[in-house]
């Protein structure tokens, strides 16, 4: 298998767990870094032993025509322009969720990617998580008849600006950070969206952005899907940063509870599994089915950068997208907004 050679733009919190989980795969080399403070890049190089640290990414570009992809993790606002630079270079491009600030630059990252010709990938990971494979094994399996109701909940009091302090100041919070990975996994089990209503809620006083959110989404299937997604949520058990999923059919239920535990019922009663995820020594323990779900995303883009079929595309991930921009419009206009 050829060796690809990558660079790494953005230096932050999540570079600490893309680069290792890159390097779990094998066959990968991360060549260079940027970072807009250098120093920041400099102790990821050092930390992940990377030659060539840059505070300048067309320099590194220009520098390193062995390069076969970058992987953008930098703030969502800097999305478009280094697709733009890296497209036009000829380099295909993987970048961390949520794909754009708004969804016409993630339209125009699309285009720029079709037009030179390079691919586009999304780091969506949250559907790569084992416990939400087994789940999904066990709802196509039939097992519970036809599904018709179901509900995603991500609610959490964990203090998510220690580690993201720039969550902060965003304009759109929890819709664009969290409603990217909670409406796509609504995607991945249950298919497209038909319409949808949304409502939103600042709690924390200390932050620009919306932290509650609320959406009801029809699926083109005719199944109901609630999705609930707080971080102004003390709750008795706290789940970060679990998805809990209930899902109802006509022959029984599945509930994907806290601590990867999977739950059927059925008329016969209630059988648990408990699906591990695969820990790596690298994984923040806070973080664990986030992190280790990074490489099963990882492995699965590296299959497309290969030229075989990956999941999270920047086409497939445009409609999800178009779902977390469509719930601000709805909640914004407080009316159902029509996907197909
Ligand atoms: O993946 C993320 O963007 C994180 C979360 C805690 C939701 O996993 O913010």
């Amino acid at each position: 298998m050829q060796k690809l050679n990558f660079a790494v733009f953005g230096t932050g919190f999540w570079s600490n767990y893309q680069i290792p989980g890159w390097l779990e795969l094998g066959d990968l080399k991360c060549l260079a870094a940027y970072n807009r403070t250098i120093e920041k890049a400099k102790k990821i190089g050092e930390k992940f032993d990377i030659p060539f640290i840059y505070d300048n990414p067309e320099k590194l570009i220009k520098n390193h025509g062995d390069l076969d992809f970058v992987d953008i993790c930098t703030n969502v606002e800097t999305h478009l322009p280094l697709t733009k630079l890296a497209a036009e270079n000829g380099l295909d491009i993987v970048c961390q969720k949520p794909m754009a600030g708004n969804l016409d630059d993630a339209r125009e990252m699309l285009r720029i990617c079709n037009h030179n010709d390079v691919k586009l990938f999304i780091n969506e990971n949250f559907r790569w998580q084992t416990p939400i494979r087994a789940f999904k094994k066990i709802m196509d399996s039939g097992e519970i008849g036809k599904p018709f109701k179901a509900r995603i909940s991500f609610c959490t009091a964990f203090p998510v600006f220690e580690n993201q302090p720039f969550l902060k100041e965003v304009e759109h919070f929890i819709l664009a950070d969290v409603g990217s990975h909670t409406l796509d996994l609504c995607r991945f089990l249950f298919g497209e969206v038909d319409t949808l209503y949304c409502q939103t809620a600042k709690i924390n006083p200390t932050i620009k952005g919306e932290d509650v959110a609320s959406i009801l989404l029809k699926m083109v299937s005719g199944l109901t899907c609630f999705v609930e997604m707080s971080y102004a949520s003390r709750l008795e058990k706290d789940s970060f940063p679990e998805a809990l999923i209930l899902l109802e059919g006509s022959h029984g239920s599945i509930y994907l509870d806290h601590g990867y535990e999977i739950k059927i019922t059925t008329k016969k009663g209630t059988v648990k599994k408990s699906v591990e995820p695969q820990i790596y020594p690298w994984v923040n323990p806070e973080y664990t089915i986030v992190h280790s779900s990074i490489v099963d995303c990882q492995r699965n883009i590296l299959e497309g950068l290969r030229g075989n079929r990956a999941e999270t595309t920047g086409a497939d991930n445009l409609k999800t997208a178009e779902l977390v921009w469509g719930s601000y419009r709805s909640a914004e206009t407080n009316e159902l907004v029509r996907l197909q």
